[in-house]
């Protein structure tokens, strides 16, 4: 038995969905962008969170193929909705490190972009400072070309690695995600009330746009609205939903 076959399998027999996470404004509460998320229907154990297969895919190499399926299902996606005459919104895509090391990843883009007749500013790639620190020759690179095709570009989970801003000074990323650590416990924590605050007035004085991640109350989005942050994500405005639902949110402008 190996769950790796079983990704295999999921590929070739359309196992893998998609949920969509709005990103909204801070200011207004409207859906600016959104974070698509994999999930895995096995037949056996129902759906499985991708932080228990994601790193597998990642061991095997069946993430580049996996990471290929996400970026095409994303495309696919946003045309039907254009074709449907739904106002979209440009969706990121979290993209692996072990993706980054193989060469062709902005062609790989640009022709499925190409595929679909997208605008490359629907899409936004997700890189982690993980992905940053491991490999950053190669990564620096890509990231250039990326954005020269026209590709937002998210430094994710920013704060939860090491090294983080001379990687903020030797590459402008469009836009920074601080990690949901430093917002769950900002009601009862200091430290964590003065971290986001400074992440957030980094982000400005660098000219980059920040979201909040990992928003769940109330009293997380006043402070966030207080200290001018972008933009949130987190459990308060939506969970990650199907793409029927995500669709109804944006029919409805919210
Ligand atoms: O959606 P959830 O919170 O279960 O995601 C858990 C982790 O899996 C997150 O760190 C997220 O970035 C990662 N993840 C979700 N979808 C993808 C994907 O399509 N590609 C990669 N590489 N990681 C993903
Ligand atoms: O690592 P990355 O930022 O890509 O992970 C995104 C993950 O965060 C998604 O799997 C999503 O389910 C999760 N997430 C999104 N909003 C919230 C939230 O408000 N609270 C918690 N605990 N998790 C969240
Ligand atoms: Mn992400
Ligand atoms: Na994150």
């Amino acid at each position: 038995y190996s769950l790796e076959k079983d990704m295999r399998t999921a590929l070739q027999e359309n196992q893998f969905f998609l949920h969509y996470q709005p990103r909204v404004e801070t200011t207004t509460g409207k859906i600016v962008a959104a974070e698509a998320l994999i999930r895995w229907s096995h037949p056996e154990w129902g759906i499985i969170s991708p932080g228990e297969f994601i790193p597998l895919a990642e061991e095997s190499g069946l993430i580049i193929d996996i990471g290929d399926w996400v970026l095409d299902e994303v495309c696919a996606q946003l045309s039907k909705w254009q074709e449907e005459g739904i106002q979209i919104v440009p969706v990121s895509v979290n993209v692996s490190a072990n993706r980054f090391l193989r060469n062709n990843l902005t062609e790989a883009i640009q022709a499925t972009l190409e595929k679909y007749q997208i605008d490359s500013s629907f899409i936004e790639i997700e890189i982690t400072e993980s992905t940053m620190i491991q490999y950053h020759d190669a990564v620096f690179r890509t990231l250039e070309q990326l954005r020269d095709l026209g590709i937002k570009l998210v430094l994710d989970d920013f704060g939860t690695g090491y090294s983080s801003l001379t990687y903020l000074k030797k590459f402008k990323f469009d836009t920074l995600k601080i990690d949901r650590s430093f917002i769950q416990n900002l009601d009862t924590n200091p430290e964590d009330q003065a971290i986001a605050a400074n992440l957030i007035n980094l982000a400005h004085a660098l000219n980059m746009n920040v979201v909040a991640e990992g928003v769940e109350q109330i009293s997380h989005l006043e402070r966030m609205k207080k200290k001018q942050c972008d933009q949130i994500q987190g459990f308060l405005f939506s969970r990650p939903v199907d793409h029927k639902e995500f669709a109804e949110k944006l029919k409805k402008k919210i």
